[in-house]
């Protein structure tokens, strides 16, 4: 997808865009993340409904085993490809600092995509962001909460096997004294509500956007206003 693009309606563009993704086409990802930008829409909604709505599509796919670990390998690249140029519109919104969160996707898992897009949506929200990156042990989060002082601990978890691993680091925070001094956040696809109650999280997040809100009201009634 290297020609001129600015021909092809908005509607088409995305779809193309999904196809792009789905056949890990980076450079047609990355034109058509310029392209919609140039045309007006906003980072959020470019990432909303080219990127993340492309991957949903690869993700029914890898699921019912039309596609393989390599394809799907392809298709992460070419939506980091997008989303490497949405960083810093998202991030630089000019917000005043609000706190600090730090993030990582838990032990076992090397999924990194959505917890990166709440890394980006979080640091363009105003919130200094420590991205820990992927396969987290417990040591690691509580060195950098040692390290940073955060008001937020974040985690990720895209697998049922490694979702469980969250718990083991919230109980290790426990048995360090230092689980009521900062909120945690959890969040990927296999997760919801009520597990993260079991395991004394304070919320769930289903997305980014509600990471942000959620963070923000946390905080706010934290400091008690
Ligand atoms: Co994997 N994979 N994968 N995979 N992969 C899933 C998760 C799966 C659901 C696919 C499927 O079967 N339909 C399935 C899990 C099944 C299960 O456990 N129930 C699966 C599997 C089985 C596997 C392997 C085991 C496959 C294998 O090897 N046989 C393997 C495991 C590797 C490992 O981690 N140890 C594996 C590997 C991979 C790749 C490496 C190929 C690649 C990851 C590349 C990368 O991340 N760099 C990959 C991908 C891309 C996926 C799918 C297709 C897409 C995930 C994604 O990036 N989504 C995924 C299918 C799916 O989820 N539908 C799948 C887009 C992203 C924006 O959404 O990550 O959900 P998401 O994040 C959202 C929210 O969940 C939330 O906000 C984000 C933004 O809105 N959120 C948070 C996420 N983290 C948060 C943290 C927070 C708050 C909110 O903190 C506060």
């Amino acid at each position: 997808m290297s020609e001129d693009l600015s021909g092809i309606p908005t509607d088409e563009l995305i779809q193309n865009m999904h196809d792009d993704l789905y056949d890990g086409v980076v450079d047609g990802v990355a034109a058509g993340t310029n392209e919609l930008l140039r045309r007006g829409l906003t980072p959020s909604e470019v990432m909303n409904q080219a990127l993340v709505g492309g991957m949903d599509i690869v993700g029914v796919d890898f699921r019912d085993g039309i596609l393989f670990v390599p394809e799907v390998l392809m298709a992460a690249k070419a939506m980091k490809s997008g989303m490497e140029i949405l960083r810093p519109l998202l991030a630089n919104t000019g917000a005043e600092q609000i706190g600090t969160m730090i993030i990582g996707t838990v032990k076992g898992d090397i999924h990194d995509i959505g917890k990166n897009l709440v890394a980006m949506m979080m640091e363009g929200a105003g919130f200094k962001v420590v991205n820990l990156g992927i396969n987290c042990d417990a040591d690691k989060f509580l060195e950098a909460y040692r390290e940073h002082q955060p008001e937020i601990l974040g985690m990720s978890a895209l697998l049922t096997t490694t979702m469980p691993y969250m718990d083991t680091v919230i109980k290790r925070f426990k048995e360090e004294g230092l689980r009521d001094k900062v909120i945690v956040l959890v969040g990927g696809a296999p997760l919801n509500a009520a597990f993260a109650e079991e395991i004394e999280a304070d919320a769930y997040c289903r997305d980014a956007a509600v990471a942000v809100e959620t963070a923000k009201k946390l905080i706010a009634i934290r400091r008690g206003h």
